[in-house]
């Protein structure tokens, strides 16, 4: 058995990648210094993959800016508006694909599966051509083959690229990119036959939208790509890789084509099931994703080699891969100082896991003994983690499971609270509030790195926090906002804030992946159980309260998206874990209200991004979602006004969901669209009050008075006064002061303008 895998993280140990793309677009690192960048990152990668025995390596998932930019590139389909900046200078126009400039739009960005990596959406047409451009691949093999390792090109596979793909402006939104599946097989059938004539005996062809629920038509063109490319004469060894889960319906599809070999992800439950049921995959090659490829927990290896036993009756060879891209974890534990050194024994990410997966390789080719010293240590690393106090803490684990169903209900219902709430808060019609945050000024920043390098001491960067929250008080106040926000100064990313402040979860220093282009995220680990030691944020908001008679809202993170932002537990269930964090913030609710907050915001921005892959999965994550969602806000009194925001026009598939959240008041993103989120609401029957955003804070563009209040009059055709909310899109963090304040002088206009007109009416 060989051991390989499809990806690597691609931003260097220090994050290099990042540090020459951002100079090159600041004209402070040249193109020559960027090509040798990263070439430098792949020749480290290669060496590394090579000594920790990983014997075929991936080439072209380096990428910099996003990998399906680059298929978009090979594949040659460059939107018009983009095509004289590529011509004129590739670099320039790449990035320009990627981020826009200020004459044309970037493509669109969105969630790469349901990971947290984003990519660029190809954008086709009927007029689309495709065009073979393989330099890149071809480049990179090449570089590969001179440090005389055995290379596999890995290519966005011809049906996710169609699949993923949307229809480019001024195109029908009734065009189905799959259409073009015809022109785009011979481009493939080019690039494929530049490959072998460079020298690759292998390349792996990326599949993974057929892991989703798929049409018999969409299953048809896959059968069809399939056997095309598999009847092509000058090509490699073709291997078809999937992963996300398991293939269902696509397996036999697949499994019949007349390619080489197929990678399944065997962490997903049902694959081996289902590969047994087709019959194995006789006279193929078998890359079985054992090592889950998106997640940071040490590998059960003596498990995992009794799959790989099962499927050595299954297929012809079977190698040993991660379930998918290296991309997804951060690079190495070994950066890691502060995590306890036992603890950080339960943890791989992509080094680690490249070790596993060669040990697995070895174990399966060379028998048990032969890894007997590794399999030693890894139960000792397993027994560690089972038996520890942090993975089994007795009192979170009593409290979870003495929750009963009155814990996730309001004690009153919506109708009775809210007029509890309009009594104890007097707001006008149309109160104008904001998401949360304001601008993270450079000085802010500064003031967090002095602290953590010692330059500052506690008390001085807690004076710096206390000035900024007066400030943006004195700012709302004077602006005529009716609910106030401190702010959120004293945090970065507010995942890694609550991470930090709670028991069971790990922070980590380096633990850097990729989110899109050049922006990372550390995200933090929940690694045991999940409990509060005190207050997280009661402090900075009573201080704000202290400055002003009108209601300061209490900002937290929801638990559905504490889940999403970190890495999870693969030792229970999410919806344990979700408890114990939904617990935990439920403590913070109640002690916010306790200290006097009367509006209580609790965030799920990624409510909806979480919704599993397929469909019939579907309802039990929303039960638990909004369950857990309920526990942390259900403790409080009728007159307390829960809020909630999440940050996306698309909502229709979990309208329901949103409302069985019992939120008092939710805030949408709307401005972009024109209010469509009102009117879906609406159509819903959505009971509640709701805030759809009326200006879009992604841009820094002022919107006017007039703006604002037309879409104000728009949004009360949709929703009463009564239950309308005055709010921007999403918070104010990574804005300038300049806009936020003119933009916000004109949405509290807007609102007295609107209010005029609905009291003269009424
Ligand atoms: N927090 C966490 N995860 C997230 C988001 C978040 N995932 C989804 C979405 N939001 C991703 N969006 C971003 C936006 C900005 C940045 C990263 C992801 C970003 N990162 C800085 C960078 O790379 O320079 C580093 C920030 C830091 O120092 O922590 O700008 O909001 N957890
Ligand atoms: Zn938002």
């Amino acid at each position: 058995a060989t051991a390989t895998v499809y990806g690597y993280p691609r931003q260097g140990p220090n994050r290099e990648l990042k540090q020459a793309v951002e100079g090159y677009w600041k004209g402070r690192v040249s193109a020559d210094a960027l090509h040798a960048t990263g070439a430098e990152l792949r020749r480290g990668t290669w060496r590394q993959l090579a000594e920790a025995g990983i014997d075929e390596v991936p080439t072209g998932d380096f990428s910099f800016y996003d990998h399906v930019l680059d298929a978009t590139v090979m594949l040659g389909a460059i939107p018009g508006r983009h095509r004289a900046a590529l011509e004129a200078d590739p670099l320039d126009g790449y990035f320009a694909m990627a981020r826009g400039t200020q004459d044309v739009a970037p493509l669109e960005m969105t969630k790469w599966f349901d990971t947290n990596y984003h990519y660029l959406v190809p954008e086709l047409g009927p007029d689309t051509v495709f065009t073979a451009d393989s330099g890149k691949q071809v480049g990179e093999l090449r570089e590969a083959l001179a440090l005389g390792l055995t290379p596999r090109p890995v290519l966005v596979g011809p049906v996710t690229y169609l699949l993923l793909a949307k229809p480019a402006p001024g195109v029908a939104p009734g065009f189905d990119p799959l259409t073009l599946l015809d022109r785009l097989l011979p481009v493939y059938a080019e690039i494929l036959a530049d490959l072998r004539a460079a020298g690759a005996a292998w390349v792996q062809l990326d599949e993974p939208a057929l892991v989703q629920d798929r049409t018999p038509a969409e299953l048809g063109a896959a059968a069809r790509a399939y056997q095309g490319l598999g009847a092509l004469t000058d090509r490699p060894k073709l291997l078809a890789a999937s992963y996300f889960g398991r293939l269902g319906e696509a397996l036999p599809v697949l499994a019949k084509a007349p390619i080489d070999g197929l990678a399944l992800d065997f962490t997903a439950t049902g694959s081996l099931e289902e590969l047994a049921r087709v019959g194995g995959l006789p006279g193929k090659r078998l890359v079985a994703g054992v090592v889950d490829g998106r997640n940071v927990w040490v590998n059960d290896l003596a498990r995992s080699l009794t799959t790989l036993g099962t499927l050595l009756g299954l297929a012809d060879r079977v190698d040993v891969a991660a379930s998918c891209s290296l991309l997804h974890v951060p690079l190495d534990t070994a950066a890691e100082r502060d995590i306890d050194p036992q603890i950080l024994r339960w943890l791989a990410f992509a080094r680690q896991k490249t070790a596993e997966i060669a040990t697995l390789a070895k174990g399966l080719t060379r028998g048990t003994d032969a890894i007997a010293a590794e399999l030693a240590a890894n139960r000792a690393d397993l027994a560690s983690r089972t038996r520890s106090p942090m993975t089994h803490d007795p009192d979170v684990r009593a409290r979870a499971a003495a929750v009963t169903d009155t814990d996730t209900r309001r004690s009153q219902p919506y109708a009775e609270r809210a007029a509890a709430q309009h009594a104890l808060l007097g707001l006008p019609l149309l109160p104008t509030t904001t998401i949360g945050s304001f601008p993270q000024t450079g000085e802010l920043r500064t003031a967090r790195a002095g602290l953590r390098a010692g330059r500052i001491d506690v008390a001085g960067y807690e004076e710096r926090i206390r000035a900024e929250i007066q400030e943006v008080i004195s700012f709302q106040e004077k602006a005529g906002l009716d609910v106030l926000v401190h702010g959120e100064p004293e945090r970065n990313d507010m995942v890694q804030y609550f991470a930090e402040r709670l028991t069971g979860y790990l922070a980590t220093q380096h633990g850097w992946v990729q989110s899109y282009g050049t922006r990372c995220v550390r995200p933090p680990i929940l690694a045991g159980d999940i409990s509060r030691p005190g207050p997280m944020t009661v402090r900075w908001t009573t201080y704000a309260q202290s400055l002003t008679g009108r209601p300061v809202k209490g900002m937290l993170t929801g638990p559905v998206t504490m889940l999403a932002w970190s890495f999870v537990r693969d030792d229970q269930p999410l919806a344990e874990t979700a408890r114990q964090v939904a617990l935990a913030l439920r403590d913070e609710v109640n002690d916010l209200e306790a200290a006097g907050s009367s509006v209580i915001q609790v965030d799920e921005p990624a409510l909806r991004e979480t919704l599993p892959l397929r469909a019939a999965d579907r309802a039990q994550y929303l039960a638990w979602a909004t369950e857990a969602f309920r526990l942390s806000t259900g403790g409080v009194r009728p007159d307390t006004q829960i809020h909630t925001h999440m940050c996306y026009a698309e909502f229709g598939d979990i309208v329901r969901a949103i409302d069985d959240l019992d939120a008092d008041v939710i805030s949408l993103e709307a401005a972009r669209s024109h209010m469509q989120v009102a009117r879906e609401l609406a159509a819903h029957g959505y009971p509640r009050e709701a805030g759809p955003g009326v200006y879009d804070i992604h841009s820094p563009r002022v919107p006017d008075v007039a703006e604002v209040a037309d879409l104000l009059r728009t949004g009360l055709r949709a929703i009463p006064a009564e239950r309308l909310w005055v709010n921007p899109d999403c918070g104010l963090k990574t804005r300038g002061w300049p806009e936020t304040r003119a933009s916000l002088e004109s949405l509290v206009a807007a609102a007295r303008v609107v209010r005029g007109e609905v009291s003269a009416a009424g």
